[in-house]
């Protein structure tokens, strides 16, 4: 298969670019603004290989996007290029609308042209893949059950709206104009080379450095973890076997309060790294403001994607968080080039 991946340089971007590149041998084009959240060195065991390609362009340029579409002639877009921070889409939504809003309108015309153009019989076998979130849906409460294909759209923060903004485009252009899409939905990503603003890096690496563990609210939300390699096979399954129109819902069935998370991946550093400078969990954790809007709890049911397309999350949460938080204290010089060049430090506590 030929894939275009937009935001192929992110955190779920990357590994779904090595998935695809090293395991399935498909052919890849990776087109990414590269904003602060990107980073090519996720991309070296890839970038010199021959069914791998990368161009820099925004997806609200249509010239750009009408280009690398023509030149590459993919049988399918991946997209997950975003601004993905709900904290920061807090501070400042304006963003999050141009890129998720704005942005996928663009790359949907742009797609959309040159569908068009396509044969009869590459018009149907094309698929245009929106990766989204379960944020859409919504907070659940410690009681509600699990969210399904089904569930309601009820986004909280200005994040989660702009996201499902993007699916009800992406829905419209299948339904008005006959796109062929589908859309997944997935909860809480870890794994290596995420970025640091995001929670289990962010804990990890300020244990690491003996700052202190910032716990939003009482710790007692709940979120539901999908290893990043578990997410890349699934989106791929998505997009070669999934159904056009449907929504598939991909979840870890790891469900975890927050600050039982901190706690299990403190202890992991303080077992795993050497001269850790504070080996107290009661002197580093520190319970602050709570997030606004702060959704309660995720939980994904997955039962569409495993039994229509046999999918299933290989990793549990206690493994693979020990390879993870192994992942950031082996990998020391990625996370402090970003904290030494690029990434505003005040939630790390050195502001
Ligand atoms: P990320 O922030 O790590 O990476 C986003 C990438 O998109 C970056 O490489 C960035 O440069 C690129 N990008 C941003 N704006 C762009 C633009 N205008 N044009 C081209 N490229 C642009 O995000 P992520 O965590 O890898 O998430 C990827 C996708 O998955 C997003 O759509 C996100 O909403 C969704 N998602 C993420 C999670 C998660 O836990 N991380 C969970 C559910 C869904
Ligand atoms: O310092 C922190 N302290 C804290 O308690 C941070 C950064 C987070 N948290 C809490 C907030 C959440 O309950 O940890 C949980 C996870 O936080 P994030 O990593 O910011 O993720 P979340 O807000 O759940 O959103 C993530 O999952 C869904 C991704 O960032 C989104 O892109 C994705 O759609």
């Amino acid at each position: 298969m030929r894939v275009m991946v937009t935001g192929g340089a992110g955190f779920i971007g990357s590994a779904l670019c090595r998935y695809l590149v090293l395991e399935r041998g498909w052919e890849v084009l990776n087109l990414d603004k590269l904003t602060y959240a990107s980073d090519l060195r996720s991309l070296d065991t890839i970038d010199h290989l021959p069914n791998y390609q990368f161009i820099k362009a925004d997806i609200a340029d249509p010239l750009a996007v009408a280009a690398a579409l023509h030149d590459f002639g993919p049988d399918a877009v991946m997209h997950l290029a975003a601004e993905s921070h709900v904290d920061r889409s807090i501070d400042g939504p304006g963003t999050f609308i141009n890129t998720n809003v704005v942005g996928t309108y663009h790359l949907l015309e742009a797609v959309a042209v040159y569908w068009r153009g396509l044969s009869p019989d590459d018009r149907e076998r094309f698929r245009f893949h929106h990766i989204s979130t379960d944020e859409v849906y919504g907070s659940l409460g410690p009681d509600d059950g699990l969210f399904t294909e089904q569930s309601p759209y009820r986004p909280n923060s200005p994040y989660a709206a702009s996201k499902a903004s993007s699916d009800h485009l992406v829905r419209a252009w299948c339904h008005t104009y006959g796109l062929p899409v589908v859309i997944s939905n997935c909860s809480n990503n870890y794994g290596p080379f995420q970025f640091p603003e995001k929670f289990i890096p962010l804990m990890t690496i300020n244990a690491l450095r003996g700052r202190k563990l910032p716990v939003y609210g009482d710790g007692r939300n709940i979120r539901d973890w999908l290893h990043v390699d578990d997410h890349a096979r699934a989106l791929a399954l998505i997009v070669e076997q999934g159904r056009v129109g449907e929504t598939y819902n991909v979840g870890g069935r790891n469900e975890a309060r927050n600050i039982d998370m901190v706690r299990q991946i403190f202890d992991l550093v303080c077992e795993l790294a050497e001269d850790v400078p504070i080996t107290k969990f009661d002197d580093i954790v520190e319970f602050v403001t709570d997030r606004p809007g702060h959704d309660h709890r995720y939980a994904i049911d997955a039962t569409k994607i495993e039994t229509e397309l046999g999918w299933k999350a290989t990793h549990d949460i206690a493994s693979g968080l020990r390879e993870t938080v192994k992942w950031y204290i082996d990998n020391r010089d990625w996370w402090q080039a970003i904290l030494d060049h690029e990434y505003d430090l005040q939630r790390l506590g050195q502001g």
